[in-house]
C-alpha cells in the first residue's frame, strides 16, 4: 500500500486492489483526468497497461480480450469525450456477447447533475444504459468491491456482454481506514455460473433429431466463446452431421473437415430439414432463418444460454436453453445410448457441391492478371498461412472481409477475429493488439484500406509496444474499388473514392516498422513470410485491381434499393 505508513488508502489505490483480486491481468485504455494515476498505479503492481492513440481501439482490445480469454477485457477511459470513444466499442461488445468492462473516470455529480458545466462534464452512466448489458456507478471507496463483483458479474453470466463502471473523481481521491479497506475486498464466486437445460428439453432436441434425413449444424461465436472445443468436434463427428461454421466459429474444426459444409452453403441452407443452432443466432447473417435461402420446412433445435433469443426471428421446435457445454454433454450422452441414422445420400450431395464449387475456386485463384485481384493475392497469403496455421487471423473491410473468409482456411478455435455482428469497421489494431497481448502469438491482419483507416493510428501502439503484428492492407484505392466519378462532374473524389495509389506501408516507418510494398503474389508472398518470420510489426501495402470489388461486398443487397438508378 502506498499510503501505508499512515494508515490510509484511497478509491484510487483500493480500485486497483479490487482488480488485482478479480484477475484482471491487463487494462487497455487512453490516460488523462481523473484516471492517470489508477494506470499508473496499475503498473505498480503488475497489471499490465496497454496505452491506445483513440479510446474505441482500446475497448475493441478489451472486447476481443474478453472473447478469446472469457475474462472481462477492462479498458479505461476518461471523462465525457474519452468515454464516448469508447463506448462504440463498449456497444459492439454487448451486439457482439463479448464480456467487457468500460472503466470511466467522471467529474462532480454535483456540478453534472446541475449542469453547470464541469471539465469533460457529461451524466456518463445514463447514457451508457442502452449500449451496456448493465451500467454502475461507485461513489464511495467501501462500495468499490462491490461495484467490481457487479460489474465481473454483469459481464459473464449468461449472454456476456459489455458493462459500464463509472468512478468518480470525488471517489477516487477519498481517503478511508487502509485495513478497514482492505477487508472490503473480494472476487465473487463463480461469476459466470453453468446453465444445466431440462432433461425433457434436450429429449425433445434428441427426438426430432433422431428424424432429421438432411440435418445440418450451425455453429457460431457463442460455441466458440464456450471453449468446449473437444464437446463440439465429439458432437459432430458422432453424429456425422454436416456443419456450417459462422464467420468467427471457423477452425473450431478444421476448415478442411469432411463434415465442413461451407463451400455448399447454398445447398445446405435451401435443403437442410434439420438444423441445429450452437451459439448462433438467426439474425440478419443467417437471413433471419426464413425467405429463398432457407428450407421454409426445416424443424430448428437451437441451443443458446439467453431464453430470449428462442423465437425471435421464426418458432423454434426445439429450444434447448443452457450453457453450451452442459447441453452438449446431455445430447452427447443421449448420442452415445443410440446413435444416429447415417446420412449417406445427404453427404453424398454435399460432397458433389463441394467439389464443384471447390473447382470454381481453384479457376479464381490461379489469376495471374495484374495488377492483383483479392482472388490472387488470398492465394499467396493461404501458400503462407498454411505453414503458420496456429496465427491470429484479424479480418475487416467489405470485399476484403468476404474473400477472405471464403479463402483462408482455419485450423484453431478462436483465430479468427472480424467485424462481427454489427458488420463494424474500426475493430482491425485493437483486434490485432489484443490477440497478441493477450493471445501471445503472431497477428496477421488483413485490412481494406478503407476499414484499415479507421484505427490505423494504432500501428504507433502496435510498434510502441513491439508486438508481432502483420498487417495487409488490401489497397484498391476505395471504399469497395477505387474507379468511381464525381457524378456531379466536379474535381472532387467520388464518395467510395480514397487516396489514389498510396503507400500504406511508408506509415509504420515513421514509428520504426517494416514496411513493404506488394505488387505480385511473389512480393506479397515474400513480404508476408518476412513480416511473420520477423515478430517485427510490418505494414505490407498490397495493391488490388481498383475495379474488381463488387458494391459492399456480398451484402449489396441490404443496399436501399432505389427505383432511379444511380
Ligand atoms: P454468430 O455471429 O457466430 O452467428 P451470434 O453472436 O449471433 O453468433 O450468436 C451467439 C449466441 O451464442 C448468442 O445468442 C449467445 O446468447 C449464445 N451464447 C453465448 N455464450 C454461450 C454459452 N456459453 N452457451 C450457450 N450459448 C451461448
Ligand atoms: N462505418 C463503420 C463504423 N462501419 C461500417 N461498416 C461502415 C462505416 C460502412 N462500410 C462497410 O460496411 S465496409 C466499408 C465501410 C466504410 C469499407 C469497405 O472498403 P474497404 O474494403 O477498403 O475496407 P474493400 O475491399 O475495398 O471492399
Ligand atoms: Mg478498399
Amino acid at each position: 500500500m502506498a499510503t501505508e505508513q499512515n494508515q490510509i488508502t484511497d478509491g484510487m489505490h483500493l480500485m486497483v486492489d479490487a482488480l488485482k483480486m478479480n484477475g484482471v491481468e491487463t487494462i487497455f485504455g487512453v490516460v488523462g483526468i481523473p484516471v492517470t494515476d489508477l494506470a499508473r498505479r496499475a503498473q505498480e503492481v503488475g497489471i499490465r497497461y496497454i496505452g491506445f492513440r483513440h479510446e474505441q481501439s482500446a475497448g475493441n482490445a478489451a472486447a476481443i480480450s474478453g472473447f478469446l480469454t472469457r475474462k472481462p477485457g477492462i479498458c479505461l477511459t476518461v471523462s465525457a469525450p474519452g468515454f464516448l470513444n469508447g463506448l462504440t466499442a463498449l456497444a459492439c461488445a454487448t451486439i457482439n456477447g463479448f464480456p467487457m468492462i468500460q472503466i470511466s473516470g467522471s467529474s462532480d455529480r454535483n456540478i453534472i447533475d446541475l449542469q453547470q458545466g464541469d471539465y469533460e462534464g457529461l451524466d456518463q452512466m445514463n447514457i451508457a444504459k442502452p449500449f451496456a448489458k448493465a451500467a454502475y456507478r461507485i461513489n464511495r471507496p467501501e462500495d468499490i468491491a462491490t461495484g467490481v463483483a457487479r460489474a465481473m458479474r454483469a459481464a459473464l453470466s449468461g449472454r456476456p456482454g459489455g458493462v459500464y463502471l463509472d468512478i468518480t473523481t470525488a471517489m477516487l481521491s477519498t481517503t478511508m481506514d487502509a485495513d478497514a479497506a482492505q477487508k472490503t475486498l473480494f472476487a465473487p464466486v463463480e461469476p459466470a455460473p453453468r446453465q444445466i437445460p431440462s432433461h425433457k428439453a434436450v429429449e425433445r432436441a434428441m427426438v426430432l433429431l433422431s428424424q432429421a434425413k438432411k440435418p445440418l449444424v450451425i455453429i457460431g461465436k457463442g460455441a466458440a466463446y464456450s471453449q468446449v472445443d473437444e464437446a463440439v468436434k465429439e458432437f459432430i463427428e458422432k453424429s456425422g452431421i454436416p456443419y456450417l461454421p459462422m464467420s468467427m466459429a471457423k477452425g473450431l474444426l478444421p476448415d478442411d473437415h469432411a463434415l465442413c459444409a461451407a463451400a455448399a452453403r447454398g445447398l445446405v441452407l435451401a435443403n437442410a430439414d434439420t438444423v441445429v443452432l450452437l451459439g448462433a443466432r438467426l439474425n440478419w447473417l443467417l437471413s433471419h432463418g426464413k425467405g429463398k435461402k432457407w428450407n421454409a420446412d426445416a424443424k430448428f433445435i437451437q441451443l443458446d444460454i439467453d431464453a430470449t433469443e428462442i423465437d425471435s426471428n421464426r418458432p423454434i421446435d426445439a429450444p434447448v436453453v443452457g450453457d453450451i457445454g452442459s447441453s452438449l454433454a446431455l445430447m452427447l450422452e443421449k448420442l452415445h445410448e443410440k446413435s444416429l441414422p447415417q446420412f449417406t445420400d445427404w453427404l453424398a450431395e454435399i460432397k458433389k457441391t463441394k467439389e464443384v464449387n471447390a473447382a470454381k475456386m481453384a479457376t479464381k485463384l490461379a489469376c495471374t492478371n495484374l495488377p492483383m485481384n483479392y482472388f490472387s493475392a488470398l492465394k499467396a497469403i493461404s501458400d503462407v498461412l498454411e505453414k503458420h496455421r496456429d496465427i491470429y487471423l484479424v479480418n475487416e473491410g467489405a470485399n476484403t472481409l468476404d474473400d477472405t473468409r471464403n479463402v483462408i482456411n482455419m485450423y484453431h478455435p478462436r483465430r479468427r477475429l472480424d467485424c462481427g455482428t454489427w458488420g463494424v469497421m474500426g475493430i482491425g489494431m485493437g483486434y490485432s493488439i489484443a490477440a497478441a497481448v493477450t493471445g501471445k502469438r503472431p497477428v496477421v491482419a488483413i485490412e481494406g484500406d478503407s476499414a484499415f483507416g479507421f484505427s490505423g493510428m494504432e500501428i504507433e501502439t502496435i510498434c510502441r509496444y513491439k508486438l508481432p503484428v502483420t498487417i495487409v492492407v488490401f489497397n484498391n484505392n476505395g471504399i469497395y474499388r477505387g474507379t468511381d466519378k464525381n457524378l456531379g462532374g466536379g474535381d472532387d473524389p467520388s464518395p467510395t473514392t480514397l487516396t489514389i495509389g498510396a503507400r500504406y506501408d511508408k506509415m509504420i516507418e515513421a514509428f520504426g516498422g517494416a514496411a513493404f510494398n506488394a505488387t505480385t503474389p511473389d512480393e506479397l508472398r515474400d513480404a508476408l513470410g518476412k513480416g511473420i518470420d520477423s515478430g517485427k510489426p510490418t505494414i505490407i501495402n498490397c495493391v488490388i485491381d481498383p475495379a474488381v470489388g463488387v458494391e459492399s461486398g456480398h451484402i449489396g443487397n441490404l443496399n436501399p434499393k432505389t427505383s432511379i438508378k444511380i
